[in-house]
């Protein structure tokens, strides 16, 4: 079954109402003071079986200028649009302004009713068509069937219903495979029921038993019970009129203007960047306080240009939270006198306070999004929200799409090597690259001025990239992974760095060996260095480096070369084959040094077990044997 919502339009008294209980047998003014009036006030619902495929779920607005709010938040979700126009009266204000709306909420297909033609001649009609021709020029319905039509007499009914299959025929329905969605129209209380919602499911699905989230709240509710157009089913799609009875929530947390969704959708902020359709950008939109009329809902703030105005973009700061979606379209109104000024189709939260620059990536999205690219849009988004997204939150800033309609363009776009995938987020390849210029550059410039350091700190490098732990450790994987990096120790290092290290390891053990091997050297104090390192200013980056690569030990005050504490061990090891013990004084003269370097050396043997104190003497200690070098 296809399922699809009509909307009428047009001006006050011009016969929706009449009409549309001319056609379904069902009175939309359900209101005591809308029978007392006379007048539609405000939203009417009912449903016509168009065939047995195609089901239509039907809205009547009511034309009075004042409650054009309302008019507003039944047209929100509209797929055909029946432009209502009074034979003897012929275009008015609220038949242009509706059309008007229509129009930049991107409504694509419709038909004008031309209603009371038992009121007029022949040749006035033919008149009025010709006027309402010339209006429709520039509007959706400039191709549009204009159905004759008396509600009273019945004329022209056949022809208006079988010009509405035909349009139906054409018209795509709602994607049912796209999260769910339902902006509320209406709530109340029904007996024994509890809380009852009612609204137009604008994608997806949903059944009773599920968990859907109150928005803008982010309040979760379970669906209790279903009923669409009186009734009672266990699933509603897209398209679909539907009431919805849920627990977890009072009659009190439910208005219109918030909506129900699937979880992992919707992003609620009051500054919102967005894309303004219309002539009067330059005119009115500085600060101007206005009305957004999104979905069922209203909200007060005020518009500002983005940038110099001409691209568009716009940012709305809104006096409350406004929970929208990438491409939600909107209409926007001045807060007073209440003139229309234009459409808006959202972008993204505004990433910065009062920022009136446009971040390239919003152009782009822009761009993306009024050609309805999705692969454009995941680049977009992956341009402003650098340099990484987690794929579940991709999803939520590309609105209420489908899953796999996303999956398959993020695939075809790793295809096209435009984006690379690490674990579960998202990258642009040409920000990997970008950030890895980066990375090449701070590491080349570190290796070269300290060819003695195996690598470079992780944290610093991470900080210097000012990107989030997680997406470091990713990128950094990728990198090693694809032999740019290498890791060293807990640092970083250019691969091509390895190498150079590696001769530079080479050198300065030559050096040590040039400068320290000498017999009887034991001693390596400041003043040793001044006489064999030179130049002075490499002094403390040579002598640092060695004792880091082990090459000087530090023994108590001073420093030993390691070949020489080998040499001292091999000395201790023969003296013990022929005595139990040592003691300092025997080392000493074994050495043929002082108590005062004697000490700390016998002291630095106890603590790394080559020797084990036993009273004023030491024994052999546990690492004496395996001495291998
Ligand atoms: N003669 C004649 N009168 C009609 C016809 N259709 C509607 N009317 C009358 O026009 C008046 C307004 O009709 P409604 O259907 O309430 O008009 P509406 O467009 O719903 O008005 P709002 O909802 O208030 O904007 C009523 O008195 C109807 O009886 C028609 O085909 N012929
Ligand atoms: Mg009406």
């Amino acid at each position: 079954m296809k399922y699809l919502i009509l909307g009428t339009a047009g001006h006050i008294d011009h016969g929706k109402t009449t009409l549309i209980k001319a056609l379904t047998g069902i009175d939309t003014d359900r209101l005591i003071e809308e029978k007392k009036r006379g007048i539609s006030i405000d939203l009417g619902f009912a449903h016509l079986n168009l065939s047995e495929q195609i089901t239509l779920g039907i809205v009547d607005v009511p034309g009075h200028e004042r409650f054009l709010k309302n008019m507003l938040a039944g047209t929100g979700g509209i797929d055909i649009a029946m432009l209502v126009i009074a034979a003897d009266e012929g275009i008015m204000p609220q038949t242009l302004e509706h059309l008007a709306m229509l129009n930049l909420l991107g409504i694509r297909a419709g038909l004008v009713a031309l209603t009371k033609i038992d009121r007029v001649e022949e040749d006035w009609i033919l008149m009025v068509e010709g006027e309402i021709r010339t209006a429709l020029s520039d509007s959706f319905l400039k191709d549009a069937a204009i159905c004759r039509i008396s509600a009273f007499t019945g004329a022209g009914l056949t022809e208006l219903k079988a010009e509405l299959l035909n349009l139906s025929r054409g018209t795509h329905s709602r994607n049912e495979e796209a999260p769910f969605r339902l902006w509320i129209d209406r709530v109340f209380s029904a007996k024994g029921f509890g809380t009852v919602v009612t609204g137009t499911a604008l994608s997806g699905k949903t059944a009773i038993g599920e968990t859907l989230l109150l928005q803008p709240d982010s309040m979760p509710l379970k669906i209790r019970g279903l009923e669409s157009h009186g009734t009672a089913v266990q699933t509603v799609r897209a398209g679909q009129r539907a009431a919805i009875n849920v627990s977890g929530a009072s009659i009190d947390d439910m208005s219109r203007g918030k909506f129900l969704s699937d979880i992992g959708r919707g992003q609620t902020t009051i500054r919102w960047d967005a894309l303004y359709i219309g002539e009067r950008s330059q005119e009115v939109i500085n600060g101007t306080r206005i009305r957004f009329h999104i979905g069922t809902g209203e909200f007060i703030g005020r518009a500002y240009n983005k940038g110099d105005g001409l691209a568009g973009i716009v940012q709305l700061i809104f006096e409350k939270p406004v929970c929208g979606a990438l491409a939600d379209k909107g209409i926007l109104r001045r807060y007073s006198p209440q003139d229309l000024l234009g459409g808006i189709t959202l972008l993204q939260p505004s990433n910065q306070k009062g920022r009136r620059k446009v971040a390239p990536g919003l152009f782009v999205l822009a761009e993306a999004v009024r050609s309805s690219d999705l692969q454009k849009t995941i680049e977009a988004l992956l341009q402003i929200y650098r340099p990484g997204v987690e794929l579940i939150e991709l999803r939520r800033l590309c609105g209420y799409i489908n899953n796999r309609d996303i999956s398959e363009n993020i695939e075809q776009l790793i295809n096209k090597k435009i984006i690379i995938r690490l674990q579960e987020h998202c990258f642009l390849e040409s920000e990997v690259s970008a950030l890895f210029s980066s990375v090449k550059k701070t590491l080349l410039d570190h290796h070269m001025r300290n060819s003695d350091q195996a690598g470079y700190s992780r944290e610093i490098l991470r900080q210097k990239l000012d990107v989030r732990p997680k997406i470091f450790d990713l990128l950094a994987g990728h990198w090693v992974k694809e032999n740019l990096l290498l890791q060293a120790g807990g640092d970083l290092a250019l691969s091509s760095h390895a190498d150079s290290h590696e001769s530079w390891r080479k050198s300065i053990e030559e050096l040590a060996e040039k400068l320290f091997s000498e017999p009887g050297l034991l001693e390596i104090g400041s003043q040793l260095l001044e006489e064999k390192i030179h130049p002075a200013s490499e002094r403390k980056r040579i002598f640092d480096s060695m004792i880091r690569v082990g090459i000087l030990i530090r023994v108590g005050e001073f420093y030993v070369y390691r070949k020489t504490i080998q040499y001292i061990v091999r000395l201790i090891q023969k003296h013990l084959s022929q005595n139990a013990t040592i003691s300092v004084a025997e080392l000493r003269d074994i050495l043929q040094t002082s108590r005062r370097i004697a000490l700390p050396v016998m002291e630095y043997l106890d603590a790394h077990k080559y020797t084990v104190r036993s009273g004023d003497v030491r024994k052999p200690g546990p690492r004496l044997e395996d001495l291998s070098e």
